[in-house]
C-alpha cells in the first residue's frame, strides 16, 4: 500500500530537479515507507498527471514541495501562491490523504501558506525527520505538537512547532528517488548541498529564516558519496544548493579534499554561490583541484556605504581580490550585485558598475529591487520609514495594504522615476552584466536580464546541449 505522494509542484523552465524531494523520499524510504514522487515539472498536463496517479493510488500522505513562493524578480513579480492554493483544492477532488506543505520558499510564509491554501500540515524547516514523525502521528496518537517544524490545525487555528532544523545533519546519499538524468537534459544541472543554515546577517536575506541561523555541515565522506552516487547516473555536472559554500571556509575546504582524494574532478563539474570573503589563493586552488569550474558571487555593491548598509562582510578590494583569484585558477567568475537598496544613490550605482567593468569578472548580475521579506532587517527599515502604502521606496504590482506575502521591492527613490534606464546606461551596452528591465518585454527574444523564470532562451540552449550554471551558459550565449 503507498503511504507517501511527495508532489513536487514546480514548474518553472527550464526545470530544477527538487533536491528537497530526493533527500526525503530517501529518508522515508530507508525508515520503510512507500514513496510515490508525483513530479509535476517533469509532465506536460498537470490536471492528467494527477488523475492518472490518485485513480491508481491511495495515499496516506501527500506532501507537496513548494521552493519558489514567487520568482523574486522585479518586474515581473510573479506569485506562485495562487498555483499552490489551486492544486491543493484540485488534490481536494482526488483524494482524502492529509496534505502537508514544505520548501525554502514555504518556510517563510509557513502560517500564511497553510491558511491561504487550506492545507491540513505544513513543515518548516527540514523534511526528512518531520514527515516520517507526521506519518507516524497520523496513523498513531495524534500528537502533532512532538513533530518537527510542524504547522497544523486545532480548533481552526494554526499552531507552529518550532522549525525543524536538526544538528547533527545526516542525510540520504543514494539519490535515486527523482529522475536526476532528466535533470540535467532539461535543466542543465542537478544539486546537492554540503551544508544547511547560515550564520550571517545580510539585512536582505531569508535564508537564515528558512534554513536556520546557524551552520549545520555535512560530513564531506556523506557529501562525495552523494556526488558519486549522481555520477553513476550520468551526471557530470553540479550546483552547489548550500547559502555560501565558504561559510564556513573550513568545512569547504574538507568537502574539497574529500572530492580530490576520490578524483572527482575527471568525473563532475560544479558551480557554487559563495560569499566574497573569505577566499583566498588556497581555497581557489583546491576548490579547482576539486572539480569547481564556476564562482557566483553575492557581491551586492562596491560602494563602500552601501556595503555597510548591506551588512555584507567584504569590501570593495574583496570583489578586485575574488575575480584575480578565480582568473588565476581557471574558474570562471560571476559578481551578482544587488541593486537600489537603502542608501542606494546614482552616484553609488555609478561607482558599484564602474568598479565591476574595471576589475572585469566573466558576468555580473545587476537586479535591481530588493524583494522584502518579514523578519528580516530590511522589513525593519521599511517600518523605520514611515507608512509603507506611501513609501516611494516600496515598488509593487498589488492593491491594497502593503503585504510582504506579496512580492514587494525597496528601489531605492534617490535613483529617480525610471530607475531601470539609469542603471542601464551605466551598464552602456557591456555585455558582461545581465541588466535590469522597468517592464517586462512585450516580444519574445533573448533577454539581458538573469530571470530564470520561464526563460526560454535558457531552455533551448540547454535543449541544444548546453550545461552549466545559468549565467554561465547565457554568458556563453552573447
Ligand atoms: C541553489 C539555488 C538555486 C540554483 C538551483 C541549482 C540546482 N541545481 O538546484 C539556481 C541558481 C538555478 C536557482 C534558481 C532560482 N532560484 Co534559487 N535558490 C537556491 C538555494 C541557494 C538552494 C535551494 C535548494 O535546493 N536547497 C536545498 C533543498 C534540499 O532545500 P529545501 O528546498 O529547503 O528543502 C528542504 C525543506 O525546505 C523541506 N522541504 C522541501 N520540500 C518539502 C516538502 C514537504 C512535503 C516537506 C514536509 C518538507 C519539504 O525539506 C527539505 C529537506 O530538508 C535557495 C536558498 C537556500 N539557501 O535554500 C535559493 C532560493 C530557493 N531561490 C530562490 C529563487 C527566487 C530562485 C529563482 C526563482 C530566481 C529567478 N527568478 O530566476 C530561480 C528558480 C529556478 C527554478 N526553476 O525553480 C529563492 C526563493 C525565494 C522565494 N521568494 O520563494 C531562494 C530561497 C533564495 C532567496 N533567499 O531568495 N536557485
Amino acid at each position: 500500500m503507498d503511504m507517501l505522494a511527495l508532489i513536487n509542484t514546480n514548474r518553472m523552465a527550464p526545470p530544477i530537479g527538487p533536491l528537497a524531494l530526493d533527500y526525503i523520499a530517501g529518508a522515508a524510504g530507508a525508515a520503510g515507507i512507500d514513496v510515490d514522487i508525483v513530479d509535476l515539472s517533469l509532465v506536460e498536463d498537470v490536471s492528467k498527471a494527477l488523475q492518472d496517479y490518485f485513480s491508481a493510488h491511495s495515499p496516506q500522505l501527500v506532501g507537496l514541495s513548494f521552493r519558489n513562493v514567487d520568482d523574486c524578480f522585479w518586474p515581473s513579480a510573479q506569485s506562485f501562491v495562487p498555483d499552490l492554493t489551486e492544486l491543493v483544492s484540485q488534490l481536494r477532488n482526488l483524494t482524502d490523504a492529509a496534505i502537508v506543505i514544505g520548501g525554502v520558499g514555504f518556510s517563510i510564509f509557513a502560517e500564511r501558506i497553510v491558511e491561504q491554501t487550506g492545507a491540513d500540515f505544513g513543515v518548516r524547516g527540514d523534511g526528512e525527520q518531520a514527515i516520517i514523525s507526521l506519518l507516524n502521528e497520523l496513523q498513531q496518537s495524534k500528537r502533532f505538537a512532538l513533530v518537527p517544524g510542524l504547522l497544523w490545525r486545532d480548533n481552526g487555528a494554526v499552531c507552529s512547532n518550532k522549525p525543524a532544523w536538526p544538528w547533527p545533519l545526516s542525510l540520504p546519499t543514494s539519490r535515486t528517488a527523482i529522475n536526476n538524468l532528466a535533470y540535467l537534459q532539461q535543466g542543465g544541472q542537478c544539486g546537492i548541498e554540503t551544508k544547511r543554515g547560515c550564520d550571517r546577517n545580510c539585512i536582505y536575506c531569508a535564508d537564515p529564516l528558512a534554513k536556520g541561523p546557524t551552520l549545520r555541515l555535512r560530513k564531506p565522506r556523506e557529501v562525495a558519496d552523494e556526488v558519486e552516487s549522481l555520477i553513476a547516473q550520468g551526471v557530470d555536472v553540479l550546483h552547489l544548493c548550500d547559502s555560501e559554500f565558504n561559510i564556513s571556509r573550513k568545512h569547504a575546504s574538507e568537502i574539497c579534499g574529500e572530492f580530490i582524494r576520490r578524483s572527482l574532478r575527471d568525473k563532475v563539474r560544479w558551480y557554487t554561490y559563495m560569499a566574497v570573503r573569505p577566499f583566498d589563493a588556497e581555497l581557489a586552488k583546491v576548490m579547482r583541484l576539486a572539480g569547481c569550474v564556476g564562482i557566483d558571487f553575492t557581491g551586492d555593491s562596491a560602494s563602500t556605504s552601501v556595503l555597510d548598509y548591506y551588512r555584507a562582510g567584504h569590501r570593495r578590494e574583496d570583489l578586485a581580490s575574488a575575480v584575480r583569484l578565480c582568473r588565476d585558477n581557471g574558474i570562471k567568475v560571476m559578481i551578482d550585485l544587488l541593486l537600489g537598496g537603502p542608501g542606494e544613490t546614482p552616484e553609488t550605482l555609478a561607482e558599484t558598475i564602474d568598479y565591476v567593468k574595471k576589475i572585469g569578472p566573466d558576468a555580473a548580475g545587476a537586479p535591481l529591487g530588493v524583494r522584502v521579506y518579514p523578519g528580516t532587517e530590511m522589513a525593519d527599515i521599511l517600518a523605520r520609514e514611515g507608512p509603507a502604502e506611501t513609501n516611494p521606496n516600496v515598488r509593487r504590482k498589488y492593491h491594497g495594504p502593503v503585504d510582504l506575502f506579496e512580492p514587494t521591492f525597496y528601489i531605492s527613490q534617490a535613483l529617480g522615476p525610471e530607475p531601470a534606464r539609469l542603471v542601464k546606461d551605466l551598464i552602456a551596452g557591456d555585455k558582461r552584466f545581465f541588466e535590469p528591465m522597468e517592464e517586462l518585454p512585450q516580444t519574445a527574444g533573448p533577454s539581458t536580464d538573469h530571470n530564470y523564470n520561464e526563460n526560454l532562451e535558457l531552455v533551448e540552449a540547454i535543449e541544444g546541449g548546453a550545461r552549466g550554471a545559468y549565467w554561465d551558459i547565457l554568458r556563453r550565449l552573447r
